[in-house]
């Protein structure tokens, strides 16, 4: 297989990338200096954790998911220039309707930030007469603008592709229940226009082999465009006598059919183990939600919610990953399908 390629990626020499430990037999592995957002990282606010990071103007912004010291989680601005440390706005981000008028939610978790030509994009989970999910764009970090939620409740882990395909924006989702949702598979489903959503394709379930996995899945990043399809990195989840344990796995999906999945990893990629991952408000939970990518190098970062109190930051390279992936695939017919019945 020749090398694997980013297409249409940045270089990001800034992040202080690490290599891989010795003798580590598994394609991702840890920032020694985890976790990297600490618990009370700002006044009023008890835990940051699955958050989503971008560039922009020669810096790294992101969105963070902010808990409260009353519980209720919002969507907090950070600025940074290594992508490792973190400053914070002190307000949450306030949101207005597209005339203009405020229009916040009534709470709101789990952003995934990302660039579509010139506008920035972030959806997140909300209350919208039950869990669903919402969506604004901004194109300066001031002024964020909400547009039509996507789904009906209940839906959560929206996850949008960074370019259009076939002339349509594309979106991943996890349709849920009103609780912590015992079941799930992810779907992808198309707009051209980012409002009416539809030809709803399913592209990928639990899995009956891989019990990491065997619970529910949810997309986690934004899918990476490579020369060997879009690189999907997901969250899986396996149920256990003392509750769920959250894993980040990988999938390839087909570039021109991502409903298709070309190969599905069989092992998880990373699994709680380090104390911030395994001790905090959720334990067990390693919950990505970003990646930054520098294309030269193929070097990666993945930004993940560590314990529901922590955010981590673990490396990969694009090209051992995908190959990774592929060494391990036990994608079946079903992954290929088209999703539709
Ligand atoms: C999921 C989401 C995530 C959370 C995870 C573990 O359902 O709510 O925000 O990290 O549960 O608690």
């Amino acid at each position: 297989m020749d090398k694997v390629k980013i297409i249409n990626g940045e270089n990001l020499p800034n992040i202080p990338w690490q290599d891989k430990p010795e003798n580590y037999n598994l394609p991702v592995w840890r920032y020694t200096e985890n976790p990297i957002i600490g618990r009370n990282p700002i006044e009023g606010i008890a835990r940051i954790f699955n958050s989503s990071v971008v560039t922009y103007g020669g810096r790294f912004v992101g969105v963070f998911r902010a808990e409260s010291i009353n519980g209720v989680p919002f969507l907090y601005l950070g600025y940074s220039d290594d992508a490792i440390h973190w400053e914070f706005e002190k307000d949450r981000i306030n949101f207005v309707d597209e005339e203009g008028k405020p229009f916040m939610p009534a709470y709101m978790y789990d952003p995934r930030l990302l660039k579509i030509e010139d506008t920035f994009y972030m959806i997140w989970c909300q209350d919208g007469y039950g869990a669903t999910l919402g969506i604004a764009k901004t194109t300066d970090f001031k002024k964020f603008v909400r547009i039509e939620n996507p789904f009906l409740p209940f839906n959560r882990n929206g996850v949008l592709f960074p370019r259009k395909i076939n002339g349509k924006y594309m979106l991943l989702s996890r349709p849920s229940d009103s609780g912590h949702t015992p079941f799930g598979d992810i779907f992808l489903s198309e707009s051209y226009d980012m409002e009416y959503w539809g030809h709803h394709r399913h592209v990928m379930g639990i899995s009956y082999n891989n019990w990491w996995e065997g619970t529910k899945i949810g997309a986690g990043a934004v899918p990476i465009e490579t020369s060997e399809g879009w690189l999907l990195i997901y969250h899986g989840v396996a149920n256990t006598c003392n509750g769920f344990v959250y894993s980040i796995g990988g999938a390839i999906l087909d570039i021109n059919e991502p409903s298709k999945v070309l190969h599905r990893c069989s092992t998880y990629l990373l699994t709680p183990e380090e104390w911030y991952e395994e001790r905090g408000f959720v334990p067990n939970v390693a919950f990505p939600c970003a990646t930054l990518q520098d294309a030269e190098t193929g070097k990666m970062a993945i930004y993940y919610g560590c314990a529901d109190s922590y955010v981590g930051l673990a490396f990969t390279q694009v090209d051992d990953l995908v190959k990774y992936i592929i060494d391990h695939d036990n994608a079946g017919p079903a992954e290929l399908e088209i999703g539709r019945r």
